[in-house]
């Protein structure tokens, strides 16, 4: 089963859950550094001071990919870092870092590719509303700015955000993650200042014309294919309620320059959106060159009306885990068809751009063995099955372009702490040894025969 010549083969981390030194180099605080730190939001009271350490051991993370014949990185640029303070002129030496990451994966024939935000918001616009507040998405602009001058000539990838579902409903909707507010309005401003933080950021990255001759700017969300639990109109309408929530109202508004009728008018108790302003869809909907997509599960659903603490409760829902259906550490139910199903959609409802996956993978309890080895043939069947449910979408006419491995190592899990792994490489927290399990050698295979055996 083959790939596409030029198919990106990569692996993916994100600033906070990789990188630690917390406090180095002029670094600024971040919302997950007070969430974390604040006790009984993240399991066991983890935090990400030191993560996998990577700010220090660059150069052997580099070599490892380098190993392994991984063909991309995507890596994710720490705000607080280049602005510690979320505005004003930046810290030269978290972009120096950044430069040194760059030219460290051009010199191992790795491409690069950049996510502006994942999630590590400077506290001090937290302070002032963060993403519930317009000055938010204008100061992402400013930043993106800084960034994009000083690194456009050598990245080609560029993804203004990571997953804004995540960042407006766990962060402000349910306080599971950071900054931890708990309220539908705040939730729904939230996702509309990304959205409009991702628009001007894409208007200010075009304003500089192409610096590297071929760059390519998107943004990465993360979707699920939503089905009704049960064969009744309740559930459908539960179904089509949780859709409009976590695929249609970032969909909508950057693909076809509109908030979905059924979604403001369900949601209109909460907000009367008169933070949408005149031009600000026009903004959203300003083309990209391709979307990145980052799947690990179905929603299956039924109608409930209680309010719980469930992401989905202000859509009147709760998800139901299929019976038998294998899953992951995570809880998460394991279904491959999902991903064809969701990129056949996305081709047929939504756009023909170029498709990335730029995150896929599982977390399992992995552990080293008293020989040192990790083996996890449970991963390498998860990512060979989704290999080939996004193989059976490309048969289909979708336009996918690569597929990025979440993780390169184990991490920062969020609210899960250190306690879920979802790396090809397993680290040894105490001593931060990296030791490659099984599936790092298997997807080195995969991408040395550029494709699957069978
Ligand atoms: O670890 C996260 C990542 O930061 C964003 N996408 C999902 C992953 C697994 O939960």
């Amino acid at each position: 089963m083959n790939f596409p010549e030029d198919f990106l083969w990569g692996t993916a981390t994100a600033s906070y859950q990789v990188e630690g030194a917390v406090n180095e180099d002029g670094r600024g605080p971040a919302i997950w550094d007070t969430f974390s730190h604040a006790p009984g939001k993240v399991y066991r009271g983890d935090t990400g001071d030191l993560a996998c350490d990577q700010y220090h051991r660059l150069e052997e993370d580099l070599d490892l990919m380098a190993e392994f014949g991984i063909r991309a990185y995507r890596f994710s640029v720490a705000w607080p870092r280049i602005q510690p303070e979320g505005s004003g002129p930046a810290n030269q030496r978290g972009l120096d870092y950044y430069r040194r990451l760059v030219e460290g994966l051009h010199e191992r024939w790795i491409e690069p590719m950049l996510t502006l935000y994942h999630w590590d918001l400077p506290q001090a616009l937290e302070d002032r509303g963060g993403w519930t507040s317009r000055e938010t998405s204008e100061r992402f602009a400013e930043y993106t700015d800084i960034v994009y001058d000083s690194l456009a000539d050598s990245v080609r990838f560029w993804i203004t955000l990571n997953e804004p579902w995540v960042s407006s409903w766990l962060g402000y909707g349910v306080g599971v993650h950071a900054p931890g507010h708990r309220s539908t309005s705040k939730a729904l401003a939230a996702a509309h200042h990304l959205l409009l933080g991702h628009g001007l950021a894409m208007q200010e990255m075009r304003s500089r014309g192409n610096p590297g001759g071929d760059n390519q700017l998107g943004i990465t969300l993360n979707l699920s294919p939503v089905r009704p639990s049960r064969d009744r109109e309740a559930d459908r309408e539960a179904a089509r309620r949780v859709d409009g929530q976590a695929n249609r109202l970032y969909l909508d508004p950057i693909l076809r320059g509109s908030y979905p009728q059924d979604v403001l008018d369900h949601y209109s108790s909460k907000s009367d959106f008169s933070f949408v302003r005149d031009g600000d869809l026009e903004i959203i909907s300003v083309p990209i060159d391709f979307l990145g997509v980052n799947y690990y599960m179905r929603h299956m659903v039924r109608e409930d009306a209680a309010e719980t603490d469930d992401v989905f409760s202000s859509a009147r829902a709760r998800v139901v885990i299929p019976h038998g259906v294998q899953k992951t550490a995570m809880g998460w139910p394991t279904e491959p068809e999902g991903l064809t199903e969701l990129l056949l959609r996305l081709d047929r409802e939504y756009t023909k751009l170029p498709i990335y996956i730029t995150e896929n993978g599982c977390a399992l309890n992995d552990y080293a063995d008293p020989e040192g080895c990790v083996n996890d043939e449970e991963r390498i069947a998860y990512l060979d099955a989704h290999l080939r449910a996004a193989h059976e979408a490309m048969a289909g006419g979708v336009d996918l372009r690569g597929y990025f491995a979440w993780s390169l190592l184990d991490n920062f899990e969020w609210a899960e702490g250190y306690s879920k792994r979802f790396g090809i490489v397993y680290v040894d927290y105490p001593t931060q040894r990296r030791v490659p399990k099984t599936s790092a050698r298997w997807y080195a295979d995969v991408i040395g025969r550029n494709g699957l055996k069978g």
